[in-house]
């Protein structure tokens, strides 16, 4: 079984919840960027925008600003860039840069253009699960009883596969994400790792996104329920890459590489027998 590959995260946020601030200059960054590509990164992942529950959205000119410089050094070492973005402009302005992928994280919904960009460059798109901005996408994770999540993220997932095809983007180019933590509750997302193979059945290459969100703070809650601080999730993290890397996904968007690495050659030779 081939391994997914790993999408190391950096991001370029005074405010990201992960790890807001440590890579906040165009220097630290690319540091980190290179770093993560030492401990076995397949592709970076830069982002502008923090989009942590309640984040405020950075105007696109400061979100160009501390993106750009960053993928463009990163790319011409020769990294595999992807650009985290909900934006058209930032998305195109990536990919003059040297991103080949755009991950928007808003699956088009946030602007409906990324997706003409998307088709114009031939930038593979990752489209995730997304129902309003960070503000108040909690105000959101309200799932039908019946389908539940699962379901709903398939087929809300599916609108906008139709809505990418419709702009010209091949099936080729095309990767889902059920977006954990956006729009979802604790439980949400223990409900779409058991149920992957659901979204899968869209037919679509998988990326999941669990590194260090809150849902393992809950789940690591010390004894008077305080959620396990976020730098202190990677074990948790690292665990879930050996489980859902079983899943046949695509790829795995992690924030410490070298853990998930580690767990990723193991389990490579697990299954060498
Ligand atoms: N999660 C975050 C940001 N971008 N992109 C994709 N495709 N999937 C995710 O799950 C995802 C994402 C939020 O996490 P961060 O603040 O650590 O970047």
């Amino acid at each position: 079984m081939a391994s997914p590959v790993l999408m190391g995260v950096v991001n370029v946020t005074p405010d990201s919840f992960s790890d807001g601030g440590r890579w906040a200059t165009p220097e630290t960054a690319i540091a980190h960027g290179a770093d993560l590509l030492a401990d076995g990164a397949d592709i970076l992942d830069i982002g502008g925008e923090s989009t942590r529950p309640g984040a405020t959205r950075p105007v696109v000119e400061e979100e160009l600003a501390r993106v750009v410089p960053v993928i463009r050094e990163l790319a011409a070492r020769g990294a595999t860039v992807s650009v985290d973005t909900m934006r058209s402009s930032v998305a195109a302005e990536a990919v003059a840069a040297g991103a080949t992928i755009v991950n928007d994280v808003s699956g088009g919904l946030a602007d409906p253009r990324i997706l003409d960009v998307v088709a114009d460059t031939g930038a593979t798109y990752v489209c995730m699960h997304w129902r309003a901005h960070s503000d108040h996408m909690q105000e959101h994770a309200v799932y039908d009883a019946r389908g539940g999540v699962v379901a709903a993220v398939r087929d809300e997932l599916c609108e906008r596969v139709d809505a990418a095809r419709a702009a010209g983007i091949a099936d080729e180019r095309i990767v889902l994400d059920p977006g954990l933590g956006f729009a979802k509750r604790a439980a949400h997302n223990w409900q779409l790792l058991r149920g992957l193979g659901v979204v899968q059945s869209l037919g679509f290459p998988l990326l999941v996104g669990a590194s260090r969100k809150s849902f393992l703070g809950t789940l690591l809650a010390d004894a008077a329920g305080t959620p396990r601080p976020v730098d202190d999730r990677d074990d948790a993290t690292t665990a879930l890459t050996v489980l859902v890397a079983q899943q046949r996904v695509w790829g795995l968007r992690v924030h410490d590489v070298r853990a998930s690495r580690d767990a990723l050659r193991t389990l490579e030779r697990w299954q060498e027998g």
